[in-house]
């Protein structure tokens, strides 16, 4: 990212949340450590400069990320947060809209009027807030958080800096994706300059598959096939594997990540396709080629994301008829 174009925008953005004495931090559902990890770091902020934070994500983090600071503070109890005290500022990180962020119907009716910041990297952000910094080619939204402090002179505990540096590599896949730029990598050293843990990390975030996420990854594996035309490596994941296996979100999700590092030369991109209850399909793209824009191909069926890593979600059932797995 481009930090010095954004060098004003920061400044409003640390004398907003200065100003302020009650904070709604807001991480999108079903979150993951850049969402936590970038709320969790404004928290230790907003905690050293003794103003209150209040942490909200519609789903609580899984056990995943215990090993955060202060994860514990999440609520998902709106009536805790609509308790009728006015809040300075709401910050909401990594979410594209307030939809997506799972705030929409409540978060007008909140009292004192508070200024919304706005902190992200999806290209699809509609810039739903007074204060928007939407950093389109940040690798993570941690790294907008690391600069926006880095830039404006706050100390960036240990604490802070295991927080942003999760955040960053949980989003660059450990610095492996095609969002690893060279300042991903940059703000990530300064980060571990400044004591995050780096090899705990690498033990918390990669190094932790259970023996049944590998079980799954064995079962969607089979079913991966190359579609021509389009070079499109497609593998499916049924309500069945996900019940037999009890894994969370966050190996299903890990899934996409890893076929992404199917060869280029054999798959334009690839796609997994997991059922959803209630009839409802879930498509997560991934692509490692340059010249394509699989956020394009997931806004066509009402999805969203990033260039090279999107989502979307369907109506439909996935059967299988003579073999071959179909939406229906
Ligand atoms: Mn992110």
């Amino acid at each position: 990212m481009q930090v010095d174009r954004y060098r004003s925008l920061f400044y409003q953005t640390i004398q907003t949340i200065q100003k302020s004495n009650r904070v709604l931090l807001i991480s999108h559902p079903k979150p993951d450590g850049d969402t936590a990890g970038s709320v969790l770091a404004i928290a230790h902020f907003l905690d050293a400069i003794n103003a209150q934070g209040i942490l909200y994500c519609k789903d609580l983090p899984g056990a995943h990320y215990e090993f955060l600071p202060g994860i514990q503070r999440f609520t998902n109890d709106v009536q805790r947060i609509l308790d009728g005290q006015p809040y300075d500022c709401v910050i909401v990180c990594d979410a594209g809209d307030l939809g997506y962020a799972g705030v929409e119907r409540w978060l007008p009716t909140l009292s004192g009027a508070p200024t919304i910041i706005n902190i992200d990297h999806h290209r699809t952000n509609t810039h739903f807030g007074h204060l928007n910094i939407v950093v389109e080619d940040a690798a993570a939204t941690a790294e907008v958080v690391a600069q926006l402090f880095m830039t404006q002179g706050i100390t960036i505990t240990p604490e802070m800096a295991l927080c942003l540096l999760t955040g960053i590599m949980t989003d660059t896949g450990t610095f492996t994706n095609p969002a690893t730029s060279s300042s991903a990598l940059e703000t990530a050293a300064a980060l571990i300059r400044v004591g995050a843990p780096y090899r705990l990390l690498i033990q918390k975030v990669v190094m932790n598959r259970r023996l049944n996420s590998f079980r799954l990854l064995a079962d969607v594996l089979q079913r991966l096939e190359v579609k021509q035309p389009w070079g499109l490596g497609v593998t499916v994941m049924t309500l069945e594997d996900q019940e037999r296996y009890a894994v969370d979100e966050e190996s299903t999700e890990g899934i996409a990540n890893f076929l992404n590092s199917l060869s280029h030369e054999q798959a334009h991109a690839t796609l997994v396709l997991k059922q959803l209850p209630g009839d409802r399909i879930k498509g997560s793209l991934r692509t490692t080629r340059e010249d394509i824009d699989v956020s394009a191909f997931a806004k066509l069926l009402g999805g969203g994301g990033h260039k090279k890593a999107a989502g979307f979600t369907i109506d439909g059932q996935l059967v299988q008829e003579d073999g071959q797995w179909r939406i229906r």
